[in-house]
């Protein structure tokens, strides 16, 4: 009789934790500094991944669920809680950037020009910068200033990651047609750059996407960045 393999719990070799790594890059991110003003950015050093959208998008809500840490950036239901570039250091070497929330009508017009320059600065000249998270919500999809910044950003053939989260607030059909007219957008808007933008739809309350997002992330980030 042929001898069949048995593999017995023991017999495997032990799970190594950070052997997750590379599939949730943001795990394990830790607070690295919060700048108000372009010049105060730490030196460029290693691959930055940055988070930008409206105010109150849920960009802060996105990296905490990737991250799989309730309060790593600090989310809010005052629109504008974001008022710096928030820095943190990704375990496999890389960093993550929260940047401040665009669009919201209630601050004064001078600290929404702050704001939007010191985000403008970073995201056109930074060049460790390898990547874009562009959060959108998913009811209200692409507004002009998502699509001015991602005419600032694009053209250098950096991917960007469009999350269309708070998909939890529709129905499953409504996702899918939101999604769908997100992407047709994009592809009209941006035609030579359908390769480069990948849609995923996302909820930082149910995980929707959480995966598909962490699969996308780790693409980016070089493999001597990634822990393993
Ligand atoms: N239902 C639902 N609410 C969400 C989701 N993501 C964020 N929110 C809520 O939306 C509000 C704004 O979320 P934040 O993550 O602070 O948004 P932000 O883009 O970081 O905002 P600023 O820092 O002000 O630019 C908060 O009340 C969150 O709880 C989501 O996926 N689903
Ligand atoms: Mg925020």
């Amino acid at each position: 009789m042929k001898k069949r393999a048995i593999v017995t719990e023991s017999s495997r070799p032990p799970k190594r934790d950070d052997e997750k790594a590379p599939e949730m890059p943001l795990r394990g991110a830790m607070f690295e500094t919060a700048v108000a003003d372009a010049s105060q950015l730490p030196p460029q050093g290693p691959p930055e991944i940055a988070f930008a959208g409206r105010s109150n998008a849920g960009k802060s809500s996105a990296i905490n669920a990737l991250a799989r840490e309730r309060g790593l950036a600090h989310a809010s239901r005052t629109p504008g809680r974001t008022q710096q570039i928030v820095l943190f250091d990704l375990r496999g070497g890389g960093r993550l950037a929260d940047l401040p929330g665009y669009g919201y009508a209630a601050v004064s017009r001078e600290q929404k020009e702050r704001w939007q320059e010191l985000l403008w600065q970073y995201v056109t000249t930074r060049t460790t910068l390898i990547g874009l998270v562009l959060v959108v919500d998913i009811r209200h999809g692409l507004r002009a200033m998502d699509e001015d910044l991602l005419e600032g950003f694009l053209g250098s053939a950096r991917p960007v990651l469009l999350l269309a989260t708070k998909a939890d607030k529709l129905g499953r059909a409504q996702q899918r047609a939101q999604a769908a007219a997100i992407a047709q957008r994009v592809a009209s808007t941006f035609p030579r750059y359908a390769d480069t933008i990948a849609i995923e739809p996302f909820s930082a309350t149910s995980g929707l996407g959480v995966e598909a997002a962490d699969r996308v992330l780790a693409t980016w980030l070089p493999a001597s960045s990634k822990r393993g």
